[in-house]
């Protein structure tokens, strides 16, 4: 009896040390869940104020440019980066770059000889890119106001035709990403062009002194050395020199038409 007594308070013990083990187990589990989730929330708070505080720089550095006239070129304080800062826990790096230097999307709907120009200049990188030519034509139409689809272009009703409540934008591109939506583009052929694209208001030029050579080469005129002459010269200005071409150079545009500036 007795025996049989003690086997049961045994077995019982064994019960109750398992179960315990369960519960000790189950319960630093959830701790280390807190700790990852405190410490995620932590992280991500840390890197929004580090973004918050990249912007304010950015945007500090910029009003002081903006005091200092309208040329932008390399050799200013914007385009110096930050160098990798340590912090808690990784370090900090940024740096500003010029959307001007790359071609801006929303230049398509231009009329006249000045949109000419721009439409041939788009084209000859959407083939560099392997992105057929003719999205253009969908692109215009979809900046523009009008409903008048182009000859390979679209405006309402064909985007309606294949899905509810699609429509064109009529309006420029806020964000180059859009173009992944205009009619022939796709997700892959905005990724190609994204390097050397921009959705800045209608009418922006594109800034020679910080376009990079693929841009550079689609200016009529300017082959593969020409660019890299421009970019050899851009790169041995020292900032006392790039002061005194702020007053006007021929490396330097100080007006609104880059091109004839640069060859005058
Ligand atoms: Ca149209
Ligand atoms: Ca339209």
């Amino acid at each position: 009896m007795n025996g049989r007594c003690s086997g049961a308070a045994l077995i019982l013990a064994m019960l109750i040390a398992a179960l315990a083990a369960t519960v000790a187990v189950a319960l630093a589990g959830d701790q280390q869940r807190w700790f990852a989730d405190v410490s995620n929330r932590r992280d991500q708070v840390q890197a929004q104020s580090l973004a918050l505080a990249g912007v304010q720089w950015a945007r500090q550095i910029l009003q002081e440019d903006a005091a200092h006239g309208t040329l932008d070129f390399l050799g200013e304080p914007w385009s110096y980066p930050l160098p990798p800062t340590p912090i808690a826990n990784g370090s900090i790096e940024g740096s500003i770059e010029d959307a001007q230097g790359r071609l801006n999307l929303n230049n398509v709907s231009l009329d006249g000889t000045a949109g000419a120009a721009e439409r041939m200049r788009l084209a000859q990188l959407f083939a560099a890119k392997g992105v057929d030519a003719r999205v253009l034509d969908a692109l215009a139409d979809w900046i523009d106001t009008d409903s008048t689809t182009r000859s390979n272009g679209a405006e309402d009703d064909w985007y309606s035709q294949r899905s509810a409540n699609a429509l064109a934008a009529n309006a420029p591109l806020l964000r180059t990403a859009e173009l992944a939506l205009v009619r022939g583009a796709s997700p892959e052929a905005w990724a190609a062009l994204d390097p050397d694209i921009a959705a800045l208001p209608e009418g922006t030029p594109l800034n020679i002194n910080t376009a990079n050579a693929t841009t550079l080469q689609l200016i009529p005129g300017i082959d593969q050395n020409v660019a890299q002459a421009i970019i050899s010269a851009r790169a041995g200005m020292k900032l006392p020199e790039a002061v005194r071409a702020r007053e006007g150079s021929k490396y330097f545009f100080p007006s609104t038409d880059p091109i004839w500036c640069f060859f005058g």
